[in-house]
């Protein structure tokens, strides 16, 4: 069949609209319409080439929600009509890490994942004869797109498109980093560094579970109204106080250290400040920023030595086809908020102008919605 899709050709390129042929679903396949896809910092990062396993020509987004619309042979956990959330962290139940029950890292189809292609090893697009690649085995950027059937969590039908498909990847990644990855347990003091589409999950999720002080750290001044919307109880711009001081400014503001603390920017000099800024002797600092290829963290062995414990989490530490289905629960039954975050929709005609909006700093999330 035909689809239209926004193409990754090169790095640093915009994103191309081309109608693409898409191969049907092999077994264990299914054929998805997405119906809308938020833009992730995560898809930009991989445009502007600081992937590691960034592959071009390919079709980008991992942040959808869609309608089956065919299954391939022996697929038997969703169906024709069934309303789905694509998962880049599948969940097939029967790998050694899902088996383990210790992480939500399912190893079954990673490796092909990393490659652009499906788990027998070819992608499903081309446009004319040219293979394009699937990207984090979503490719959201696609109005249509084959996914495993291991990687589809379905969901209750009458959740809106244009909200959920946030659950794919940000409200998930930053709700579950907190409850799942670091169990942030209520009366903590939680110190989160970036308020974009992550840091503001991470917020709602600490409100969530009764967190105490919840503060907010961003160069960004613009970002403060909407976190403080959302729960943020102390907002601090490193810019005002000076970089060299923000550790001990939040060590005073929050009584010795964080509890909690969760790096939402993928900077890996704001990583060490997390980890720094933690209770001595127990604070917990998750590091969810992406960082680019050839970054390292660093800190004073010291920093762990005297109790400090440095984490990470993808997709929150959510078991994707468990656990996603009940984030879509909590948000219609209002125990999280979504709306608010989407500050921007468009037609995939205009994705581009979303990765503006992202680097001016002027959008949370925006949705295609198609
Ligand atoms: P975003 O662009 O919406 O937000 C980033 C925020 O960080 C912005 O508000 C920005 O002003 C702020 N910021 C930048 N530099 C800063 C600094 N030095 N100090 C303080 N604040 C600073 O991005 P997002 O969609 O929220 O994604 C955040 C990060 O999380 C990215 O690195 C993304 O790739 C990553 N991510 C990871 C996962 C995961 O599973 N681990 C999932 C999704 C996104
Ligand atoms: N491909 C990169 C790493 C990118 C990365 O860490 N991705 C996160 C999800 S970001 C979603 O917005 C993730 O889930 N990582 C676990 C995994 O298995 O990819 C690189 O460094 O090569
Ligand atoms: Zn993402």
């Amino acid at each position: 069949m035909k689809t239209r899709a926004a193409i990754a050709v090169a790095p640093n390129k915009p994103l191309e609209i081309h109608e693409v042929d898409l191969e049907g679903p092999k077994a264990g396949e299914v054929l998805v319409e997405i119906m809308a896809t938020g833009i992730c910092h995560t898809d930009a990062y991989t445009l502007e080439g600081k992937d590691s396993e960034g592959i071009f020509p390919s079709i980008l987004g991992h942040e959808g929600a869609g309608v089956v619309r065919e299954v391939g042979a022996g697929v038997t956990s969703v169906a024709v009509g069934d309303h789905v959330i694509p998962l880049y962290t599948p969940e097939c139940r029967q790998c050694k890490s899902c088996l383990s029950q210790k992480t939500n890292l399912c190893t079954s189809i990673r490796a092909t994942q990393g490659k652009g292609v499906m788990p027998d090893g070819t992608s499903r697009f081309k446009l004319g004869d040219e293979t394009i690649y699937h990207y984090m085995g979503c490719s959201t950027f696609s109005n249509f797109t084959v996914m495993p059937e291991i990687a589809l969590a379905k969901v209750r039908p009458d959740a809106p498109f244009d909200k959920i498909c946030y659950i794919g990847c940000g409200v998930t990644t930053g709700v579950g980093a907190v409850i799942w990855t670091a169990g942030v347990e209520p009366g903590a003091n939680v110190v989160v560094f970036g308020l974009g589409g992550i840091g503001l999950n991470v917020i709602q999720g600490a409100r969530m579970v009764g967190a105490d002080k919840i503060v907010g750290i961003d160069v960004n001044p613009a970002k403060r109204a909407m976190a403080e919307a959302f729960g943020m109880t102390h907002f601090i711009n490193p810019r005002d106080v000076g970089e060299d001081k923000l550790v001990q400014t939040i060590l005073d503001v929050t009584d010795g250290g964080a509890d909690y603390s969760f790096d939402c920017t993928g900077n890996t000099d704001v990583m060490r400040a997390a980890l720094e800024c933690c209770h001595r002797g127990w604070g917990v600092s998750t590091i969810i920023g992406v960082a680019e290829a050839g970054k390292e963290i660093a800190t004073r062995p010291f920093q762990l030595v005297t109790g400090r414990v440095w984490k990470g989490s993808a997709f929150g530490g959510a078991r994707g086809r468990t656990d996603v289905p009940r984030i879509v629960d909590w948000y219609m039954d209002g125990k999280i908020e979504i709306d608010p975050l989407i500050t921007h929709t468009m037609p995939l005609e205009d994705i581009n102008s979303a990765f503006d909006l992202m680097h001016a700093g002027t959008s949370i999330r925006s949705v295609v919605v198609y």
